[in-house]
């Protein structure tokens, strides 16, 4: 069935769900199978609006490659996945393994989206974290467009490596070192910049983002930012992230 027709057959379904059914004798053509098919089709936008192995194709959620999913399935809307509610942002509950409102007062939350985690808000470098000698682990890209600054300090002159490592569910970084102006919390020069994983193989040694760069005593700032090209706010699937160290 084409798109148009479905939109014309769902909004004929609304008129006549809104008006008098005894004055629309349409409504006679639209029971059974055929209108139970066109009320369950979702519309969609991209296909971060549908379920996994569901694709958005001309506007709807439908199977993408097999083995297809059971008739229905692309027509029910992505959940976020959870075990317990510390996957879930705030105002939601994990229930059932999903994330759900939490019945609270209004707005109600978008519980597709990931939790913050405990490094935010670092989006610049005046908010940025401060490295503390070991590695910071479970940074994740909360939503896409994240940026995480990080702030370390050395007293020594020494080739200073930085290293985002431990990739999960597709992260894709560009890493930036840059001096800085602790005292007045002035951004210096760029030193180093990469987009590039270390090596191609998908092995854990290849796959992290690693810059060094010779540096004096001084605290040197770090940024990290998610190079993911989807929609921000959207996001269901499992939230990437990467562990970072600095020596
Ligand atoms: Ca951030």
């Amino acid at each position: 069935m084409n798109v148009a027709r479905c939109i014309a057959v769902v909004m004929t379904l609304f008129v006549v769900a809104c008006g008098n059914v005894e004055e629309t004798p349409e409504a006679e053509n639209l029971s059974g199978p055929l209108a139970e098919q066109v009320k369950e089709l979702r519309a969609c936008s991209t296909s971060l609006d549908c379920r996994s192995n569901c694709a958005c194709t001309n506007g709807v959620c439908a199977p993408s490659f097999s083995p297809f999913p059971p008739a229905g399935y692309c027509d029910v809307p992505p959940v976020r996945a959870c075990v317990t509610g510390a996957d879930c942002t705030s105002g939601c509950v994990c229930s059932s393994n999903v994330c759900v409102n939490d019945g609270g007062f209004s707005p109600p939350a978008n519980c597709l989206l990931a939790p913050p985690d405990s490094y935010e808000n670092d989006d610049t470098h005046t908010s940025a974290s401060s490295y503390l000698g070991y590695p910071q682990v479970g940074h994740t890209l909360h939503r896409a467009g994240d940026v995480d600054w990080v702030l370390g300090t050395t007293n020594l002159h020494q080739l200073l490596t930085v290293e985002a490592y431990n990739l999960r569910n597709s992260a894709e970084l560009r890493l930036d070192v840059y001096a800085y102006d602790h005292p007045t919390r002035t951004l210096g020069a760029r030193l180093a910049s990469t987009t590039a994983t270390v090596c191609s193989d998908i092995t854990p040694s290849c796959m992290m983002y690693r810059l060094s760069v010779n540096v004096t005593p001084g605290v040197y700032a770090v940024k990290i930012t998610d190079r993911r090209n989807v929609p921000a706010g959207s996001d269901w699937r499992p939230t990437a992230g990467y562990d970072l160290k600095m020596y």
